[in-house]
């Protein structure tokens, strides 16, 4: 892909809005909360077109060209993980916007009704689809913890559409209903896979295309049945995975190690508590019993 001076998108960014800063702090006229927070407990998704600013997208998508130039993506291409799916992690070094979508006010309200008032950022990855991207396999994103279905809710997937999201380009795929099935998608399979914890007979599972136009947010929760779609357009699917879990659950990127002190010392308090600098509900998390808060006044 082209570095972001190549990028239309980043150009059309720079030129609507060079002066405004978009994201976390941006009034939208948010739909209700507990509209979605009920279509997440009955069907396991829940959709919600128009959360996120037009030109905070872009500002997001340039963002993302410009780590294509800088490097290559933090995952290797894999069967699961895709030969034409670029993903970075580490977001948070890398530039300041991704605080922004990391405390985005919406986003935040469903999640912490989800999976609590303590929950966590656990993971935030760029998943951007390029033509000839073949299906992902269906599987659900609080697997890796190896808890027994059925359980409370311990991680809130948000899929990001910085573009409209269509079942031609790479919509994720979603099987409704599936947070309430006894089994994990591998569990499925008539041996038990002793390879992967993905490998599964997929064509089992009767998926719908979470189709969206740019600017939406599909909330998936960690038992909810999922996966990325097959790109068989000829446009890119730019997409964010931006992963919460619950307080008492370790986090998917190690996030408190990941930055300096000086570092968190200078992310938005709502951030820092997210990233971990906070004790859940239940005591996990403190330091010498103390609010971890406090590491904050020591030096790195
Ligand atoms: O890209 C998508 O649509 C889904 C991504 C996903 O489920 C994952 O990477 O775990």
């Amino acid at each position: 892909m082209a570095g972001n001076r190549q990028n239309p998108i980043c150009d059309t960014y720079h030129r609507q809005s060079s002066f405004v800063q978009l994201g976390a702090s941006t009034s939208i006229k948010h739909p209700t909360v507990s509209h979605h927070v009920e279509e997440i407990e009955q069907q396991g998704y829940s959709i919600a077109p128009g959360v996120i600013d037009l030109a905070f997208c872009d500002e997001i998508c340039c963002e993302i060209s410009r780590l294509e130039s800088a490097g290559p993506p933090s995952l290797k291409s894999t069967e699961f993980t895709g030969y034409q799916t670029h993903r970075y992690f580490d977001l948070l070094n890398r530039s300041e916007v991704w605080e922004r979508v990391a405390i985005h006010s919406f986003v935040l309200e469903v999640v912490r009704r989800v999976l609590g008032e303590d929950m966590l950022l656990s993971t935030m990855g760029t998943a951007v689809i390029d033509p000839g991207e073949t299906a992902q396999a269906i599987h659900c994103d609080d697997q890796l913890y190896g808890i027994q279905r059925p359980h409370k809710n311990l991680v809130c997937n948000t899929m990001w559409a910085l573009s409209d999201f269509t079942p031609e380009n790479g919509a994720t795929r979603l099987i409704p209903g599936s947070h309430r099935f006894p089994l994990y998608p591998h569990e499925h399979a008539s041996k038990p896979s002793h390879e992967s914890q993905l490998s599964t007979n997929q064509s089992e599972f009767e998926t719908i295309p979470a189709t969206m136009p740019k600017g939406s947010i599909c909330f998936v929760v960690g038992t909810c049945y999922h996966g990325g779609g097959a790109n068989t357009s000829d446009e890119r699917r730019w997409g964010l995975t931006i992963n919460y879990c619950a307080g008492s659950q370790r986090q998917q990127e190690n996030l408190m190690l990941a930055h300096t002190r000086t570092k968190l010392k200078s992310f938005p308090k709502e951030l820092q508590a997210i990233v971990g600098l906070r004790v859940s509900r239940f005591g996990v998390g403190h330091i010498d019993a103390h609010d971890p808060r406090s590491i904050l006044e020591q030096p790195d």
